[in-house]
């Protein structure tokens, strides 16, 4: 119930390519290289927005892939980097990675931002090729990939208000009308053992967050009871919603429950007594209800809102969420978290991971694989003759061929690296 969650695919834009080509200017017989470097390609970032209640966009749309960096240019010009791809969530969002369970960002305050995939860089054009001895290269990167992974999005719900009052008079009943959530709801004292919340939508599409706690009884701030160690909950919320049992089913007086709250509250933090507070007075439709009303109207000195409604029946509850959600639009929200964080680590680098591996594919092919390989990989342009031969310097240098060697490959072996093969040659 606290927790939402989603299984999201992120890509993050492809560099650029970088660009192969020489000047031709008139008077110029031989123009050296001028093959510009790719953009780079699009980082994917979340920002908080306040606004936000919901993973509810992420349900509708799971894949997101942001734009890659342009190629390179003639006369030596840069593509241009890609934009960054923002994608809007709601605070109390922690980002992981689905496959590792890396921790990738914990979102909490509005306008935070946390870097989720990483876009590619952009490929170097031929320019950056040029040495003396070899002042005309045929060769350009093609851009790097971007960082693509799945990820597990969960938002830890923060309660914009809470439903206080004493156990039984219809707390669970009215979050289970006004939202999706499904609390236990029976007619013994303490049926809510822990506190349930449920995102409430307005009929003009609004939504705030309501969390449905255990009942007070008295003492509950000496531990009495179960409440108290759920008012630090109330301690968050923006808006007290007392909620009453006007028809005084269990035969209490519906004043003197409302005094005893109260001071259970203020006893725990008088600072929670100078929160909006909103009297809803339920079980309407039960037949001493009205004059219940009357009285209780009669005794209370705090100019607290009174909204009579009947969770059963379902009367009054349209008007009681519309001057909640007004209410909220008045007060800022306290991004204070609840619980210690135990982790405050926005950006986690990567596990050093070897380079390449190799194993056999059951035709003895040798396979290579491995997240830097493959990069590099990714970033040659095979229609290149110098390209490729670079690349088989770099797979020289990173010790490839010796481990080929060792693992037992010979001369016109096969050599797999993602979806193409070689030849090994001595
Ligand atoms: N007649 C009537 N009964 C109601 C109304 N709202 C709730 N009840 C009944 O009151 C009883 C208690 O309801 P709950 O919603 O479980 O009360 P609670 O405040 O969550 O109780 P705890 O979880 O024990 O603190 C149930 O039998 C409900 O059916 C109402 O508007 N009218
Ligand atoms: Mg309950």
């Amino acid at each position: 119930m606290f927790v939402d969650q989603v299984k999201v695919y992120v890509k993050a834009g492809d560099g650029g390519n970088g660009l192969v080509s020489f000047r031709r200017e008139k008077y110029i017989p031989f123009g050296g290289p001028s093959g510009g470097d790719g953009g780079d390609g699009a980082d994917i970032v979340f920002e908080v927005d306040e606004g936000l209640n919901t993973l509810m966009d992420f349900r509708y749309q799971r894949h997101f892939k942001a734009k890659r960096g342009e190629n390179g240019m003639s006369k030596g010009q840069h593509g241009k980097n890609a934009h960054p791809m923002v994608l809007s969530v709601p605070p109390g969002t922690i980002v992981k990675d689905a496959l590792t369970g890396e921790f990738l960002a914990d979102l909490t305050e509005h306008g935070q931002r946390a870097l989720i995939a990483k876009g590619g860089r952009g490929g170097r054009g031929n320019i950056r090729f040029a040495s003396p001895k070899n002042p005309a290269p045929e060769i350009a990167e093609k851009g790097e990939p971007g960082t693509e992974r799945d990820i597990i999005i969960e938002l830890k719900l923060i309660a914009d208000v809470g439903l206080v009052g004493f156990p039984s008079v219809g707390k669970s009943t009215l979050l289970s009308v006004v939202s999706a959530a499904r609390p236990k709801i029976a007619d013994y004292h303490f049926t809510t053992l822990a506190p349930n919340l449920g995102v409430v939508e307005t009929g003009d599409n609004r939504s705030f967050v309501m969390a449905d706690l255990p009942g007070l009884i008295e003492g509950a701030h000496t531990g009495i009871g179960l409440g108290h160690q759920f008012l630090r909950h109330v301690e968050r919320t923006r808006i007290i919603i007392h909620v009453i049992d006007m028809a005084a089913t269990e035969g209490r007086d519906p004043y003197q429950d409302y005094l005893a709250i109260n001071e259970e509250l203020q006893a725990y933090d008088p600072t929670i007594l100078e929160r909006p507070q909103i009297i809803v007075a339920n079980k309407m439709d039960m037949p001493d209800a009205e004059d219940q009303l009357v009285a209780f109207k009669e005794q209370l000195k705090e100019p607290h809102p009174i909204f009579p409604i009947s969770a059963l029946t379902k009367e009054g509850l349209a008007n009681l969420l519309f001057f909640i959600a007004d209410q909220l639009e008045k007060i800022p929200k306290n991004t204070k978290p609840i619980e210690e964080k135990s982790e405050h680590i926005i950006y986690k680098h990567q596990e050093e991971q070897a380079p390449f591996q190799i194993t056999r594919d059951p035709d003895g092919a040798f396979v290579l694989y491995g997240d830097k390989l493959e990069k590099l990989f990714k970033m040659t342009d095979l229609t290149r003759e110098e390209s490729i031969q670079r690349f088989s310097r770099q797979m020289r240098t990173m010790g490839v061929d010796q481990a080929l060697r060792e693992r037992g490959a010979k001369d016109g072996d096969t050599v797999r690296l993602l979806k193409y093969e070689f030849e090994f040659v001595e």
